[in-house]
Parts: structure tokens; C-alpha cells; sequence
């Protein structure tokens, strides 16, 4: 076998076959088969695109034997493995082909193939894939991660979701200011989806309920539904990193129903049959473009009711296909909730079993709760879902019916073990009856599965004493914690190849597949003279990388010798940039009036999308834009400052940025950032953290050693009590002159060509509620800050650190948090390939 990837997978075709074989030489043939067959090109008239196009093709075609092997063991009869069903409203998978390349052990013989066919940079060919942006952020990244590491240990997985047209917004910056534009990411078509046209399901939306007695003589429920769509199954291989298993991801289209409206057709209203038509795609057109969801939009309820009922029907279907009988449906199928987006699964799955499959309401609701987990992902209360109820029951008028009567039987219950508390009543309910009535999906998700998760240790424990802590109160068992993790592959081996060749030729290559045990070897290198040097000359190329992707693509000219100060995730007030830029601006301050020469180098980088929606983080952005413009101009302070605002910040260009980073900006008011998973990418690319006792922060700091992070600010329960303390941030604003300063700076026009009103609305939040206490934690940042600098002035102690921050983080690889969730959770184990 023509392989390097050490794993082989039974196969009816023979490997070396030109289109299976993972050598160079089938690999060659196949692009130019490809190219002629597939894009109907000769190589010399082939574009770039082309070449990309036949060279996804090429590689997804080698994935396929895999691929098959891995179906078989959820479809087919003899075999018993247990599969997860990841649900989730979001996929955030980023480029497909170099990840591929690295997974399936294959990067050098695709290199030496495109160089036998004249094409000698890969590099702009990864270049060429538009990155399917079907997620946020966080959540929808960590669903990727969690893909990659379901497949890498072997377990039987299915990624369900939806297939937007349009994914999340590319972000330009215009005057300073986001601008958004539509994601087209289909424009060129998807090497790496089949479509599965014979994989369809209908869902029924709206209409009423209706009594009826069955054949049986029993008293039962339909629903009539106003319409109906039609789920189409895209299916996209994901390969694990050199094992034998390739899993799926199935993401949902929504078409009309075949049977659309017939009736408007035939009297000659042609157009009205095309309205609806058009209507029906509409729920798998967009993604919404928030971070932190905000409810109350039915179409995001239809395209959540969407993806769901296709993805049970479709669980269903694949247990039939096994020859197992429906009850037991929880012994084959683990189904994770990813966040509140997919817990309308809890009253499907029970409307599938109870309404379709004519199940008794009990053993359904058993199955149920065995079947699905929640995984909450974030405290913030603005970020829970919660429906009105007259638009739920528009839209899903059976669903109502069926969860008004799971909240009758938990409230039952909670009745019997508390009585008289009718206070806890309320606040467990599935329906807030305050105010105009909603349902709360997070108490659905809650109720409706065996186990509930955080997604850090800080996290749990505050999901347990704050917003879940009356579940955890009636049902402390199901409370487990699961710290995020993120893949190594995506994030060290291929976003670093230096680092990553580096790490091999010292501790072997076990590492990228078990980074929790492996990478702690390159610990006692730390100290070694020869190996910092080598390591510091690997950060230094990545810089220069960086530097001229911020040149190329923002026309600012960074040193890549200064240190590389970096803050990418989405824009929000909790996580803090623009206390990252009060920092600036009194840097700014202090480097005008005094001489810079003492000054370390720095040059401070911020990515990440607004919602559109969402003004003051849009504002935030100007904001960063403005300061930096003005910085940037500032003939003394900009030889030792420099900031930039990197547009666009996508899966694609984070490739280039974690691996560049000498700081990792962490700096969220602690207790609101759920975990963060950046944070684990900066540090596996030997970035130090500066940071506050936050989500997954608290726990990379006690991995790497505390000498070895810096730690400021308030602790989640000084900002609590603070907060009830009646807090007054203008005490601290007068009594800090240095701030005082900034802030002054930044009302005066300074930054907005005089406008004094620009910036006014920023200004007095912060003074007058300061919801996120940036003035409380502003002189433990600026001083943290200058330690940092202290720091980075002896460089070989900074590398040191470096180094120490990747060696020490192995346990932040998703293929922890898998195997927790496998032994946990989800009680599935690997399949071993002899199995299959
Ligand atoms: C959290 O804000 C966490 C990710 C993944 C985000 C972030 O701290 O790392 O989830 N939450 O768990 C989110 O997107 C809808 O909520």
C-alpha cells in the first residue's frame, strides 16, 4: 500500500487503485482523470480554481473506502456499535482540503503529485477553498473540533445541522466601521458535500391538533399541519487523523415539499405555487448572525424544528435499517444538544414515538431522556432561548400539547418530593408565566435528558448555583462537567507545520494523536539552549507570515520583531476589547509624554465580528479603528506601537494568527466567558495567556504553571459581590487619573475628527453602569500589562514560558473532552476496525 498513513481499512477495491490509492503516483493520475472528467479541462487550460476543484475531488474520492467502512457499522444488521448524533444548529469546519491532507497522512504525496503535474504551490490552492462559515464562533468551532476527535478515536458519529446557503457574513471594514457582506460560499460549488437526494424527510409546520380514536380502538393525537417542507441530506466525508474511520457530517437543505400547493398550480397560479417554493427554502437560506442568540425570530424556530425532525427521522430510519426494534432506539443512538438551538429534539423525539410509532407515553419518555444530553454553553441571560407562546404554538401547535404534558408530569413529580414549595414550581416550569408567556428551551433541554454539561470547570460549577441550580437541586446526577478541547490537527499540525515537524523530530509523532499524554515530553526542553533557539526562530517565520498577511490585506506595516500582542474572537462587551483599548490609549498617553526608548516593541492585532445587529459591539470596532489610525500616524509612538484591526477574522485567517501570537488576549469579566477555546489555541502555539479567572482560563493556568500566565482581575464572586454592592464606576474614573485621562481622550473627539458625540454612548456606559467592570479590572490590566513587557525583555525566560504553555496543555486536545464525553455521558465506546 502506497501510504504513509500507517492505517489501513478492509476494502473490496484495491488501494492502489487510481482512484483510492494514496500514493503519489495515483494521486497524479486521478487529478488529471479528475480534471478531464469532472471540470472538463485540459491541464493547460486549467485555472486555479480548477486545480483546486479536481484536487478536493482527488482527495475526497480517497476518503470513500473509509467512508463506506464507517456507514456499514451504523447501517448494517450484524454490528452493534452505539453511535453519537452530534446536534447543532452550527458546524464552524473550516477549509476542508489541508485538514484532509493531514488526516488521511497524505500532504506529501499530493505536493509530489502536483509537482509531477506542473503545479508546484499547494499553498495557493488551499488558498483557493472558500471555508463553509456555518457557525458564529465558539460553539459552532468546538461542534468541528468535536467531529475531528469523534472520528480520530473511532467512534461512530453523525454531525447533524443545517446546510445554510449563506453562512455567517464576510465582514469588510469601511471608514472604520464593519461592514457586512453575504457569505457566498456555494458560488463555485462543494467538492466535499454528496448530495443525498434519496435522503429526504418532510416536516410539518403549523396548522392544529386533532383527536382521533386508531384501529386499536385508542384515544390519539394528529397533526394537521398548514404546510409541509422537505429535508435534503448533504453529506460531507470527516476523516479521522490515520485510523480507519471516516464519519459524516449530514447538514440538512430545505426544499419544497413535492406535494407543494398543487392546488394553486392547477387553476394556472403559477407563481403563487413558486412563492411557495421559495417560502420553503427560505428556512435553510441564512445563518443568524448572532453570538449569543436572541429569541423571538420564527423563522430561527422553524430552521431549528427543521434540522432536528430530519435528523431523528433520519436516526430512526438507520435503526431500522439495523433490524432494531424502536425501544431500542437509546441503546443505539446517544444524542448530544448542542446548547438550547437542537432541545426542541426532546418533544419531537417523543412526537416521533408516541403519535407516529403509536409507542406508550412512558416507555417513550424513558427512551427519551436515555437518547439526548445538553450541553450548555453559555450564563448570560440574554443568550437563553426563550419562544412566546403564541408563536411557538403557531408554528408547532402538536409540540405545545406535547411539552405542556411532560411539564405537567415533572411538575407532578417535583409536587410529591417538594410540597408546598410552590415558588420552586414556578421557576422549574417549562413555561415562564410572567410577563407575556414563553417557553424556556434550556428547561425543556434540561428536563428532557439524562445529562446536563458546562463546558469548563468554573463553568459547571456556576451553571449549578446560578442559572440550572434548581435542577441541580432536584437532580444532581445529571450535573457533569466537560472542559472544551480543541484538535490538534487543525490546530498545531496544520496551522504550524514548523512547530509541528519540530515537536515530532524531538518526542516522535504520537503526540497529534494523543497530546495528553505525549506532549508533556517536550517539558525538559524548555531549558535547552539549542531547542529555544530553534523555537524562537519558528515564532519568528510565523510572525513575518502574519506581518505580511496584515500588509496584504490592511496596507499597515507591522515589525515582526515586536511582540505580537493578539485579541481574535467575536466582538462582545463581556469579553472586553475595548478594555484592551483603554490600555492602548493610556499606552498612547504615556508614550507621548514620555521618551519611548525604554519601551518594548509592541503591535497589538484585534479580529472578530459584530453582530449586526449589535451597536455597541459595531461601535466597539470603530472604536479599536479610530485609536489605531491614530496611533498608527503618531510619528514616535508608532516605533514602538503599532494596531491593527485584521478584517474578516474566518477560520482560513486564524490559521495564520494563533501560530504568530506572542500574548493571548483572555480578558473577559470573570464568570461570563463559558470556556473559550481560542484561549486553548494561542497557548497549544506557545502563546502566553494574559488573562482573568475565567471559563477554561482558570484551567490552563493551573495546566501551565501559575509562573507562567498572567493573571489579573476580579475572581467571578468579587464581581458578584461587587455588583451587589452597588457598584459606581465613576468613583473609580475620578480617582484614576491615568484613566481618567483615556477616557477623556476618547469623549474629546480625539479619535473622531472632533466629533464628541461618536463615541459619547461608549463613554457613559462605562462610566455610569460599567456592566462588565472594565473600570474595576482597568489598573490590574495596566499593570499586568507592564509586567508582560518586563517579561518579554528577557527573551530566552519568555521562551522558556513558551515553550512550558504548549507542553503543558495537552489535556485541552477535544480528544479529552471526547473520551469524557464517550465514558460520561454518552456511555459509547471506539469501534476497533476488526469489529467491522
Ligand atoms: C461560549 O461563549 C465557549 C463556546 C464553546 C460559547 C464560549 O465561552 O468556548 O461557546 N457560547 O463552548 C455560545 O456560543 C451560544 O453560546
Amino acid at each position: 500500500i502506497a501510504s504513509d498513513s500507517g492505517a489501513s481499512a478492509p476494502s473490496p477495491i484495491a488501494l492502489t487503485n487510481v482512484r483510492t490509492g494514496l500514493g503519489a503516483d495515483a494521486i497524479a493520475t486521478a487529478l488529471i482523470e479528475n480534471l478531464y472528467c469532472l471540470l472538463g479541462k485540459l491541464p493547460q487550460h486549467a485555472t486555479r480554481n480548477d486545480w483546486y476543484m479536481c484536487l478536493a475531488y482527488t482527495v475526497r474520492d480517497r476518503m470513500m473506502e473509509r467512508y463506506v467502512a464507517t456507514l456499514a457499522s451504523i447501517t448494517e444488521t450484524n454490528t452493534a456499535a452505539k453511535a453519537v448524533a452530534y446536534l447543532s444548529a452550527e458546524f464552524l469546519t473550516g477549509p476542508h482540503l489541508g485538514n484532509s491532507l493531514v488526516n488521511l497522512g497524505i500532504w506529501q504525496a499530493v505536493e509530489e503529485a502536483l509537482s509531477r503535474v506542473g503545479q508546484d504551490d499547494l499553498s495557493s490552492l488551499l488558498d483557493q477553498e472558500e471555508e463553509p462559515g456555518l457557525g458564529n464562533g465558539g460553539l459552532g468551532r468546538l461542534a468541528a473540533c468535536y467531529m475531528d476527535s469523534l472520528a480520530t478515536l473511532n467512534v461512530p458519529a453523525i454531525g447533524y445541522g443545517i446546510r445554510y446557503e449563506f453562512g455567517i457574513f464576510d465582514q469588510a471594514i469601511r471608514d472604520g466601521w464593519q461592514v457586512e457582506l453575504t457569505d457566498k460560499w456555494l458560488r463555485f460549488g462543494n467538492p466535499w458535500e454528496i448530495v443525498r437526494s434519496e435522503i429526504t424527510f418532510d416536516v410539518k409546520l403549523g396548522g392544529r391538533t386533532e383527536p382521533y380514536y386508531d384501529e386499536a380502538g385508542r384515544y390519539r393525537m394528529r397533526w394537521l399541519s398548514e404546510k409541509v417542507v422537505k429535508g435534503v441530506a448533504y453529506d460531507t466525508p470527516v476523516p479521522g487523523y490515520r485510523v480507519p474511520t471516516t464519519n459524516l457530517l449530514r447538514l440538512w437543505k430545505a426544499e419544497a415539499a413535492e406535494s407543494f400547493d398543487f392546488e394553486a398550480f392547477n387553476v394556472g397560479d403559477y407563481y403563487r405555487a413558486v412563492d411557495e417554493k421559495i417560502a420553503s427554502e427560505t428556512i435553510s437560506k441564512v445563518l443568524y448572525p448572532n453570538d449569543e442568540p436572541e429569541a423571538g425570530k420564527q423563522l430561527r424556530l422553524a430552521q431549528q424544528y427543521f434540522f432536528v425532525s430530519c435528523s431523528l427521522q433520519d436516526m430512526i430510519r438507520l435503526l431500522i435499517m439495523r433490524g432494531k426494534p424502536l425501544d431500542e432506539f437509546h441503546s443505539y443512538w446517544a444524542a448530544q444538544l448542542n446548547d438550547t438551538h437542537p432541545s426542541i429534539a426532546v418533544a419531537e423525539l417523543m412526537r416521533l414515538l408516541v403519535d407516529e410509532h403509536a409507542m406508550e407515553w412512558d416507555q417513550a419518555w424513558a427512551i427519551t431522556q436515555q437518547t439526548c444530553g445538553y450541553t450548555n454553553h453559555t450564563l448570560l441571560a440574554e443568550a437563553l432561548e426563550r419562544w412566546p407562546l403564541p408563536l411557538f404554538a403557531r408554528l408547532l401547535p402538536r409540540h405545545l400539547e406535547i411539552i405542556y404534558e411532560i411539564n405537567r408530569r415533572f411538575l407532578n413529580d417535583i409536587r410529591l418530593r417538594y410540597p408546598g414549595d410552590d415558588q420552586l414550581l414556578q421557576r422549574l416550569s417549562l413555561i415562564d408565566e410572567a410577563g407575556g408567556k414563553h417557553m424556556r428551551m434550556a428547561h425543556l433541554a434540561s428536563v428532557g435528558s439524562h445529562a446536563i454539561n458546562g463546558v469548563a470547570a468554573l463553568h459547571t460549577e456556576l451553571l449549578k448555583q446560578t442559572l440550572l441550580s434548581d435542577f441541580h437541586r432536584v437532580a444532581p446526577e445529571k450535573f457533569f462537567n466537560v472542559t472544551n478541547g480543541v484538535t490538534p490537527r487543525r490546530w498545531i499540525a496544520l496551522s504550524n507545520p514548523n512547530l509541528s515537524a519540530l515537536i515530532t523530530r524531538k518526542i516522535g509523532d504520537r503526540w497529534l494523536a494523543d497530546l495528553e499524554h505525549e506532549l508533556e515530553h517536550l517539558e525538559p526542553l524548555a531549558i535547552d539552549g539549542d531547542f529555544q533557539k530553534e523555537w524562537q526562530a519558528i515564532k519568528a517565520d510565523n510572525k513575518r507570515v502574519l506581518a505580511g498577511l496584515i500588509k496584504e490585506r490592511t496596507g499597515i506595516i507591522i515589525e515582526p520583531h515586536s511582540l505580537f500582542d493578539i485579541q481574535v474572537k467575536r466582538l462582545h462587551e463581556y469579553k472586553r476589547q475595548h478594555l484592551n483599548v483603554l490600555y492602548l490609549v493610556t499606552l498612547f498617553n504615556k508614550l507621548r509624554r514620555v521618551s519611548s526608548a525604554a519601551e518594548i516593541p509592541r503591535t497589538v492585532i484585534f479580529g472578530g465580528k459584530a453582530a449586526p445587529g449589535y451597536r455597541m459591539a459595531k461601535l466597539i470596532i470603530k472604536l479599536i479603528n479610530s485609536v489605531a489610525a491614530a496611533i498608527n500616524q503618531d510619528p514616535v509612538v508608532s516605533q514602538v506601537l503599532k494596531v491593527v484591526f485584521l478584517p474578516d477574522f474566518n477560520v482560513k485567517t486564524s490559521h495564520h494568527v494563533y501560530p504568530a501570537a506572542d500574548l493571548s488576549e483572555q480578558i473577559s469579566t470573570a464568570g461570563k466567558e463559558a470556556s473559550g477555546t481560542g484561549n486553548m489555541k494561542f497557548a497549544m502555539n506557545g502563546a502566553l495567556t494574559i488573562g482573568t479567572l475565567d471559563g477554561a482560563n482558570v484551567e490552563i493556568r493551573d495546566a501551565v504553571g501559575h509562573e507562567n500566565f498572567f493573571l489579573f482581575g476580579l475572581t467571578a464572586a468579587e464581581v458578584e459581590r461587587l455588583k451587589a454592592e452597588a457598584y459606581t464606576p465613576r468613583s473609580i474614573y475620578d480617582s484614576n487619573a491615568e484613566l481618567r485621562e483615556a477616557i477623556d481622550l476618547i469623549s474629546s473627539g480625539f479619535f473622531s475628527n472632533g466629533d464628541r458625540g461618536l463615541f459619547q454612548s461608549l463613554v457613559e456606559s462605562l462610566i455610569t453602569r460599567d456592566d462588565y467592570m472594565l473600570l474595576a479590572d482597568y489598573q490590574a490590566y495596566v499593570e499586568c500589562q507592564q509586567r508582560v513587557s518586563q517579561a518579554y525583555s528577557d527573551q530566552n525566560a519568555w521562551t522558556r514560558m513558551s515553550i512550558l504553555n504548549c507542553a503543558r496543555v495537552g489535556r485541552f486536545s477535544s480528544d479529552r473532552s471526547i473520551r469524557e464525553y464517550c465514558r460520561d455521558i454518552w456511555n459509547v465506546r471506539p469501534i476497533v476496525p476488526d469489529e467491522r
